[in-house]
């Protein structure tokens, strides 16, 4: 089933990555839609308000997924039939999908415009915004050089030297904690985020805030690739972001740290990094200082979709 088979995978981080769980949960809530049978309208509510809290509910900190799921349930509102609500689900979610790729193309363009001739730019994780940044600027004609953390526990680096590899793009792959050891060759440091707050924090994979910490001290910028859907409504309203801590047995093997009675490990997967470490964040709208988050959450998001979102208070129709 789409659905139970699309929330596992984004819990198992099968699929992963905060763009892709957004677009991969805005397909499943489409293929849901259109495999119910029922034709009473409250029903496929009910049925479609489930499907969405079980989505939202697979990773707690990417607001990108919560902000998706919203998007579409909203277009929930005006339908009167079920095939009406049908209609409306499919044709938001491919809206989102389709806009959601064009904002990753624009990011690419705006954010090549801050690589120059020469760079040594520094990525950590594996972002799609920020890699289309680096590959926008190599089609250009800009010879650069990336060095590419490892991302410990799960080894998201693995995939983007990969794809900076296929891109022609010569890098430098490091364990995560050598990045202090290289932070003065670095020019600029390009990110992605999950959660960008709306005092302009961004949340974004764990080692990040070490490494914008470690530019802050040496001068490097530090630039962050985020779309405007990763922009969090809810913290206007006070609400935090949830840092997801994943399975100790991502970071030691079961059988050795059963043999470890005294030991714990800790797992957060996410970081917090404050915007004062943070010189712009590039959405696909234009790039923007993060003091200016709270204009992005009311002129693109609305508070509506937040205040649609936790509950999916959707009007049943008598
Ligand atoms: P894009 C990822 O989270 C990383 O933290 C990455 O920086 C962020 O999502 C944004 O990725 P995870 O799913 O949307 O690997 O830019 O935990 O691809």
């Amino acid at each position: 089933m789409v659905l139970t088979d699309t929330a596992d995978k984004i819990k198992s981080m099968e699929i992963r990555g905060a763009g892709r769980i957004a677009r991969a949960a805005a397909l499943a809530l489409s293929g849901h839609a259109e495999s119910l049978e029922s034709n009473d309208l409250n029903s496929f509510l009910d049925e479609m308000k489930r499907a969405a809290d079980l989505l939202a509910g697979t990773r707690p900190t990417a607001v990108s997924l919560p902000n998706a799921v919203n998007i579409v349930m909203a277009s929930l509102s005006q339908a009167t039939t079920v095939p009406e609500a049908k209609l409306a689900i499919v044709t938001k979610a491919r809206e989102f999908i389709q806009s959601s790729k064009h904002a990753v193309e624009r990011i690419g363009k705006i954010g090549a415009r801050h690589i120059s001739n020469g760079d040594i730019i520094l990525t950590h994780c594996n972002s799609e915004a920020a890699l289309a940044c680096l590959i926008e600027a190599h089609r250009s004609g800009k010879v650069f050089t990336v060095f590419a953390t490892e991302v410990r526990p799960r080894n998201q680096g693995h995939l983007t030297i990969r794809v900076l590899n296929e891109a022609g793009i010569k890098t430098n792959f490091i364990v995560d904690s050598a990045v202090r050891s290289f932070i003065n060759d670095i020019d600029l440091v390009i990110t992605g985020a999950d959660a960008v707050t709306v005092n302009g924090a961004v949340v974004n994979k764990i080692g990040t805030s070490q490494i914008a910490l470690a530019a802050h001290e040496a001068r490097t910028n530090f630039v962050v690739a985020a779309e405007t859907y990763k922009f969090a409504p809810r913290t206007i309203l006070g609400e935090l972001i949830e840092i997801e801590e994943r399975p100790p047995d991502e970071v030691l093997p079961d059988e050795i740290a059963k043999s470890l009675p005294y030991i714990t490990v800790r797992n957060p997967v996410f970081d917090v990094t404050p915007a004062e470490y943070v010189d712009l964040i590039i959405t696909e709208s234009g790039a923007i200082p993060p003091q200016m988050a709270y204009i992005i959450i009311r002129d693109y998001l609305g508070w509506d979709i937040s205040e649609f979102g936790k509950e999916f208070d959707i009007d049943h129709h008598d």
